[in-house]
């Protein structure tokens, strides 16, 4: 089969039909648009490590890391680089292509700037991917993490437009897209996704992917994260998500995106190995790997190692 046209125009229409399409009929089109691109059968393998942790002005509802609500989280400054390239090393050995580090912050500040440019350096050297996400990135901030080396910065735009201030009220939606912008124009990969399970409607699900999709360039890994409920915040007593939503959710993240990395993020936890694998049916083709995400746990290596035997997957490095 030949490989579909990458679009950048889709319709909300089109998009809640592929949303409402029976789930055999979704996936076998996911599914086979999957195989015109990707080896179905291969998963990328991201490390997060959270490099700065708590105290953050803003006040995202999902998360563990404001300074806003009474969350159980210790808070700890910028980690040091030889701490942070140890955890590289380990991150490598156990069979991860990209390590990500992430940072508590609204935006990097000036006084931090020369450390995180340092740690990417360090980080590069070690021969892995890098990934940063640190909030928003002015035009040069950008630019300089670029020539040092980082390949991918992640920014998620988390939600639809119309949901994402019933969510967030310290930045907007636009702020998140400038930031996109200012990534692109200093060449460097996007990671950009979003999380389901905030409360949010299939519509505010297919706005997100519209608007994703419909960037001058797609954003090369997309992750999408089923909320992880943390006590002390706003999202603590969301409902629960129908394990179906974030299958369905991927699968029309394939199709719109086909060619890009499309991550099953946070959330993997709560899922049994049987609901993993139909995520990895509908286009999946990337996970976070490593005992912790940034500030909650994760499946072990070893559940996933055994998983991914089981599924005949391999990995990256393999
Ligand atoms: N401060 C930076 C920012 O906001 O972009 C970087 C760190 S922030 C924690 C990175 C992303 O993690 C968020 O945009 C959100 O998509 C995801 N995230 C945070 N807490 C989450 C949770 N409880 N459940 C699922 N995803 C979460
Ligand atoms: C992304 O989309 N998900 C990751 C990463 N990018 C930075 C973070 C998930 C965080 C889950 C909650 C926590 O561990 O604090
Ligand atoms: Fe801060 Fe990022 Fe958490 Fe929002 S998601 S509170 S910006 S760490």
């Amino acid at each position: 089969m030949l490989a579909e046209p990458i679009r950048h125009d889709w319709q909300l229409t089109e998009i809640l039909e592929l949303f409402n399409l029976p789930f055999n009929d979704l996936i076998f089109k996911a599914q086979s648009i999957h195989r015109t691109n990707f080896n179905p059968n291969q998963l990328q393998l991201s490390t997060l490590l959270n490099i700065k942790t708590g105290a953050c002005s803003e006040d995202c509802g999902y998360c563990s890391q404001s300074a806003r609500f009474k969350t159980e989280l210790e808070k700890q400054p910028l980690m040091a680089i030889d701490a942070i390239v140890a955890e590289a090393k380990q991150a490598k050995a156990n069979g991860a292509s990209r390590f990500c580090m992430g940072a508590a912050w609204r935006s990097p500040k000036e006084r931090d700037f020369k450390q995180i440019l340092d740690i990417i350096r360090a980080v590069k050297a070690e021969d892995l991917e890098t990934c940063l996400t640190l909030g928003m990135l002015d035009d040069q901030q950008a630019q300089q993490l670029s020539e040092a080396g980082l390949d991918y910065y992640n920014h998620n735009l988390d939600t639809s437009a119309t949901y994402y201030p019933k969510v967030i009220s310290t930045h907007t939606y636009q702020d998140r897209l400038n930031t996109l912008t200012n990534v692109r124009k200093a060449n460097l990969k996007i990671c950009c996704g979003g999380i389901i399970g905030m409360g949010e409607k299939v519509q505010d699900r297919a706005e997100l992917l519209q608007t994703l999709a419909n960037l001058a360039i797609h954003p090369e890994s997309v992750p999408i994260n089923q909320l992880v409920p943390i006590a002390g915040t706003p999202l603590e007593h969301a409902e629960q998500l129908d394990s179906f939503a974030i299958v369905r959710c991927i699968a029309v993240a394939r199709i719109l995106m086909p060619s890009s990395n499309i991550r099953l993020s946070a959330g993997r936890t709560e899922m049994n190995d049987e609901l993993q694998a139909l995520c990895f049916l509908a286009g999946a083709n990337s996970v976070f790997y490593g005992e912790k995400l940034l500030t909650t746990d994760n499946k072990s290596t070893e559940h996933d190692h055994n998983l991914f035997n089981k599924l005949g997957i391999i990995t990256s490095y393999e």
